[in-house]
């Protein structure tokens, strides 16, 4: 009998043994916690249930040669997302990036020995949309984020998060057996506004990060100026810049799991603002001193301890002896920040533009034995594909009530094949309520802009054609000569837009619901901020 025939016996007995007959004693989430791990917690209550312990002991020895079995063989792969946050297309020194300011050794080398993709786009140009997107498989826009969710909790946008509606990857590979962990910057909604928002209710067994779209990487503090530095559902400080943590907590966690099928999400701050070097000071809330460090000196330090860190998850998979049974997939959440310097002088924008520096980010795939080595594709893809792609790669099904707007890349990873051609969407709404769209068909771009247009709203609409493959930079709008193709995307584009309204998941607050407008939101937060900074103890 082979581990699998084995493993959906022993799971309903344990279901039996360790939920209803002992669950009145001991505490044990169900369907949150892996088949072996239930049986740690059965044998914290075993004094009590002499019999019971025996049996379920004998279970756990068969349960545990099973999952050894499993996590060995290739149809339960390990599998690892790492996302870093804000930085641009040449991020990694290797071609096609092209990092002109210095070598990313740990990158390059994962590059070196996988896939890179020349022509990957993050599915939001801000933080919080991309990862309702990569974690959904769905346009972010369906679960109700299409913005950064905002420090300032009277912004437009501050009272959003992912619902519990909505079916991450996490929650499949949760209820598949897999461990499942997330490390790093959360950012889908804060939990102390709403306790569903929380990552562990999203199907992550294991969480060590924070909330808000950036901390200061020494204290700790978010951009909503509470400290935000948590275990699980516990705030807890901890010394530690920021990187070295995440780079900790995920070597922990692979190696606390190596006998087990896992998923691992491993969302870097870096190089997000706050500028800062792991010698540097805490730039923001108790204990801020101004900055000596050179800003470009300081924003190298932040890269390359990232880079390390990519390089020790990479080691440790070699070390345990895993490497040919995980998946690596590595990308960014959006284009360069003004202050990275990982901008690519070929593209156009960057961080919250629909033009190609806010969206085209370097991406890595990397399974030795797997995937061949030192490869590049020019397929497109997007980060909505990362969810179909690793339940596939896993043999999970996808969420039956939903269709997933992603594709699964494994034509491309293992086979060096092409997807269907396909139309790709992205709809961008600032901090202060303008939006944009884009769509991308072939080598074409339609660019949809609202200058000056009421917050919210798609008032004074503006179109630009491109040719990527003519015009990577976008520099030549030919919509005026193309009319034909103008009119057919711009009817995709609305198309889109009704169907990702009509099914989007409502969410509390809008641009359009408040009296605010996008200037004085903004001097608002700035002024939240400077109370906040002036209020505390060791700055007066
Ligand atoms: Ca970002």
């Amino acid at each position: 009998m082979v581990a699998g025939d084995l493993r959906a016996p022993i799971t309903l007995i344990l279901k039996w043994a360790c939920r209803d007959h002992l669950r009145p004693k001991i505490k044990v989430k169900p369907n949150s916690i892996h088949p072996s791990r239930r049986c740690r917690d059965a044998e914290a209550g075993s004094s009590r249930f002499p019999i019971a312990s025996v049996f379920v002991s004998s279970l756990c020895i068969l349960a545990s040669l099973c999952s050894i079995s499993l996590a060995a063989s290739t149809d339960r792969p390990n599998i690892i997302v790492i996302m870093v946050d804000d930085m641009g297309f040449a991020g990694p020194s290797i071609a096609p990036y092209g990092n002109p300011h210095y070598e990313t050794l740990g990158m390059d080398q994962l590059a070196r020995e996988g896939l890179r993709f020349s022509d990957f786009h993050s599915s939001g140009s801000v933080c919080s949309p991309t990862r309702a997107g990569l974690l959904t498989g769905r346009y972010q826009q369906r679960t109700g984020i299409e913005a950064v969710i905002h420090p300032y909790p009277e912004h437009p946008e501050s009272q959003k998060g992912l619902l519990e509606t909505e079916v991450t990857f996490a929650e499949l590979f949760q209820e598949a057996g897999y461990a499942t962990g997330m490390v790093g910057k959360w950012h889908l909604g804060y939990p102390e506004r709403n306790p569903e928002f929380h990552p562990q209710n999203h199907g992550f067994d294991y969480f060590r990060g924070y909330h808000s779209g950036n901390i200061d990487y020494i204290n700790h503090w978010g951009d909503h100026y509470e400290h935000d530095w948590w275990h699980g559902r516990t705030e807890t400080p901890e010394e530690g810049y920021t990187t070295h943590l995440i780079n900790q907590y995920a070597l922990e966690f692979i190696e606390k799991n190596q006998d087990l099928p896992f998923c691992l999400y491993i969302a870097h701050e870096s190089p997000h603002a706050p500028i800062q070097g792991p010698n540097d000071p805490i730039q923001r809330g108790p204990g801020m001193k101004e900055r000596q460090t050179p800003l470009e000196e300081a924003m190298k330090q932040m890269i390359l301890e990232m880079d390390t860190g990519v390089d020790q998850v990479r080691n440790k998979i070699i070390e345990l002896g895993l490497a040919d049974n995980t998946l690596i997939m590595f990308f960014s959440d959006n284009g360069d920040a003004s202050q990275t310097a990982t901008g690519s002088p070929n593209l156009r924008g960057r961080k919250g533009s629909v033009y190609e520096g806010g969206h085209r980010v370097p991406a890595i795939a990397w399974w030795p034995g797997k995937i061949e080595p030192n490869q590049q594709t020019d397929e497109l893809a997007i980060t909505l594909d990362i969810m179909p792609t690793i339940l596939s790669i896993a043999g999970i099904d996808p969420p039956e009530d939903r269709h997933l707007d992603g594709l699964d890349l494994s034509p491309i990873l293992f086979a060096g094949r092409s997807l269907p051609r396909r139309t790709l969407y992205w709809g961008s709404l600032s901090n202060n309520g303008n939006r944009s769209e884009a769509v991308r068909e072939g080598p074409w771009k339609l660019i949809a802009l609202h200058p000056n247009a009421n917050e919210g709203t798609y008032e004074n609409e503006v179109l630009e054609l491109y040719r990527l493959d003519r015009d990577l930079g976008e520099k030549k709008d030919l919509s005026a000569k193309n009319r034909k193709q103008l009119s057919k995307m711009k009817k995709q584009l609305d198309a889109w837009l009704a169907d990702t309204q009509a099914t989007a998941t409502p969410q509390p607050g809008s641009w359009t619901e408040t009296t605010i407008t996008g200037k004085e939101a903004s001097d608002a937060f700035n002024r939240f901020r400077e109370a906040r900074q002036e209020s505390y103890p060791q700055n007066k």
